[in-house]
């Protein structure tokens, strides 16, 4: 039998109303202890006085009443609408825990939710990424996950890959000429699913962003402006700006907001052989940012015409097949002499950093906008995504067998391929996970 739990569910600080609460088999006992009553009905917001540990009115509160098993955590729960500010609710914790409660441990309320069966791992997770949400986007998503829709979709798929195993298994019972037309069969079904996965890992990785924030960085050769870029995108001189090659040496990285998006720029050392040790790990950093990010912002000097280590930057973007680039060629208050052939194919913007980023901030959001615009399913976190890897992995290394017929290879894959599924909804073996996962909850979650 597990301990009554209970802390402070909303953050600490001055604001109009708090939360405490407390879940589990004498949550309802410790609780009246506080209102001096017998008896809370259940489900009803009741108006209620508030005492201290030692019987000290300290507050007029609503009290509300969960019975098990119709509660969050699937426990009794009795939750404190208490008024907010530094004191009461800290009071009453104080007084739940003197009448028997522990203090719960960072997403301990979760955890019970999932151990309890009201919620599977999917939902728990869209619940932590849904608190640290960086846009009303990527809010929407999590709330689809927490309806259940990515747990839909898991156990989908799975099942798809389970009709696979079974038909697999018939096929031992026919007879030589018939077996072609099923293997042929299975290998499409097996495709389709191996695609729809790969869809929802691309999808993901890409719009990652809408939860987590995007990641941007403006690279390019020194001197071509990318501090000024930075800078007027800021509104404020942060980067120290020169027309002495290899100012910036180390990366600046500043949070801003575009349109409904949080964006945290880079600006970065200027990519080129540099000599100096320092500006050569600057350089070193500036391509590490260039391949992590989702937006690479890629300067040019519109005013000269294009050196080796300009061509240096446009092989390394054509390299990163993941990453939105936009072009930007800088300086066109002066006189172009750049030639625009060389950079057909990409969105390109020419600004005059010197006057105006306007046009390059447009084109941005622009793509933010349609990023967050699709209405994809996508997974939520890292744990997410390195489950569905696996189960790729799996399914490609199914093919091979199934092909030549060895079907107890195929299977052997295909149950590694459903077990990686598993783990997004229903790990076998998660207790390892769950306290990892949960430690990253904040406290009263
Ligand atoms: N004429 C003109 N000069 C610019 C423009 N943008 C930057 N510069 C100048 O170019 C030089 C290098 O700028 P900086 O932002 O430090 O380039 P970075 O090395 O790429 O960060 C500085 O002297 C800037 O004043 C622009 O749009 N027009
Ligand atoms: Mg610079």
């Amino acid at each position: 039998m597990s301990n009554t739990i209970a802390a402070v569910a909303t953050a600490s600080g001055v604001g109009s109303i708090a939360i405490v609460r407390v879940s589990g088999a004498d949550a309802l006992k410790i609780s009246l202890n506080l209102l001096k009553k017998r008896e809370l009905q259940n489900r009803v917001a009741t108006l209620a006085s508030i005492y201290d540990k030692n019987g000290d009115l300290i507050d007029r509160a609503i009290v509300i009443y969960f019975k098990a098993p119709h509660s969050f955590t699937g426990e009794d729960i009795v939750e404190f609408q208490c008024h907010g500010g530094f004191v009461v609710a800290q009071e009453i914790l104080d007084a739940l825990l003197h009448f028997g409660a522990v203090l719960a441990k960072p997403g301990e309320f979760t955890q019970r939710a999932f151990l309890n069966g009201k919620i599977d791992l999917s939902e728990a997770e869209a619940i932590a990424k849904l608190i640290e949400a960086k846009s009303a986007d990527g809010a929407k998503i999590l709330a689809r996950q927490l309806k259940g829709e990515l747990r839909e979709f898991i156990e989908k798929t799975r099942d798809s890959l389970i009709g696979l195993l079974a038909h697999s298994e018939v096929m031992i019972d026919y007879a030589e000429e018939d077996i072609g037309d099923i293997t042929q069969n299975l290998q499409k079904n097996l495709e389709k699913t191996q695609e729809s996965l790969e869809n929802i890992v691309k999808a993901s990785i890409r719009r990652k962003g809408l939860i987590e924030g995007f990641w941007l960085a403006i690279v390019g050769k020194p001197n071509v402006g990318k501090s000024s870029i930075l800078n007027k995108m800021l509104n404020f001189e942060r980067a120290i700006v020169s027309n002495i090659a290899g100012t910036t040496r180390d990366t600046i990285e500043e949070q801003i907001k575009i349109g409904s998006h949080i964006v945290r720029v880079a600006d970065t050392a200027g990519i080129r052989d540099a000599s100096d040790v320092i500006e050569k790990m600057g350089v070193e950093r500036s391509i590490k940012w260039l391949e992590e990010s989702d937006i690479a912002v890629v300067v040019f000097d519109a005013s000269a015409p294009l050196e080796s280590e300009d061509l240096k930057v446009l092989e390394l973007i054509k390299k990163t097949k993941e990453i939105k680039v936009i072009v930007v060629l800088n300086k066109i208050d002066k006189v172009c002499k750049i030639d625009l052939k060389e950079f057909e194919g990409f969105d390109t913007v020419k600004i005059s950093a010197k006057e105006s980023v306007e046009p390059l901030i447009f084109k941005i959001e622009e793509i933010l906008n349609q990023i967050s615009k699709t209405d994809e399913l996508m997974l939520v976190s890292n744990r997410q995504i390195e489950s569905v890897k696996k189960a790729l992995l799996e399914i490609e290394s199914a093919k091979e067998p199934l092909n030549r017929g060895e079907l107890e290879f195929f299977s052997y894959h295909v149950n590694l391929a459903i077990e990686a599924l598993n783990e997004i909804t229903r790990p076998y073996r998660y207790e390892e996970l769950l306290d990892k996962m949960f430690g990253e909850f904040c406290l009263g979650k």
